[in-house]
């Protein structure tokens, strides 16, 4: 509990001021030598994508699960873990590329369309039964 002692003379006033730093978004009862108040603490706005936690714009499954088991530990809200599950999922690989495809895709590099990273993903893929 925090203290402070002054002195004032007759007919003098003064501004006390006592920190608080609350750890829950709830109203507080505050008492000053009998005078009473209270102030209300509220939680930050909500915002699903702190749940991204590679920063690559997408929720993927295991940030998907950390916002599941933060619902179920009661941290997060049913709103909080839908709004973060309604975010975008990586993109799904293709499992297979067909030839065409492939020779698109060394074209494509070679016209300077996709990267070095982008063809040789694209190439490492199994090829597609045509
Ligand atoms: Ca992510």
């Amino acid at each position: 509990m925090a203290e402070q002692e002054i002195t004032l003379e007759p007919s003098e006033s003064r501004v006390v001021s006592f920190e608080a730093t609350p750890h829950e978004a709830r109203t507080y009862q505050v008492s000053v030598d009998g005078l009473t108040g209270s102030f209300m603490a509220m939680a930050p706005p909500f915002d699903p994508w702190v749940y991204d936690v590679n920063g690559d714009g997408y929720i993927d499954k295991a940030e998907r699960a950390k916002a599941a088991s933060d619902y179920f530990a009661g941290i997060i809200t049913k709103e909080q873990v839908n709004q973060v599950f309604a975010l975008p999922s990586p993109p799904t690989p293709p499992a297979c590329a067909t030839k065409a495809e492939k020779l698109k895709a060394v074209k494509d590099y070679f016209d300077g369309l996709i990267t070095k990273e982008e063809v040789e993903a694209i190439l490492s893929l199994p090829t597609c039964p045509e």
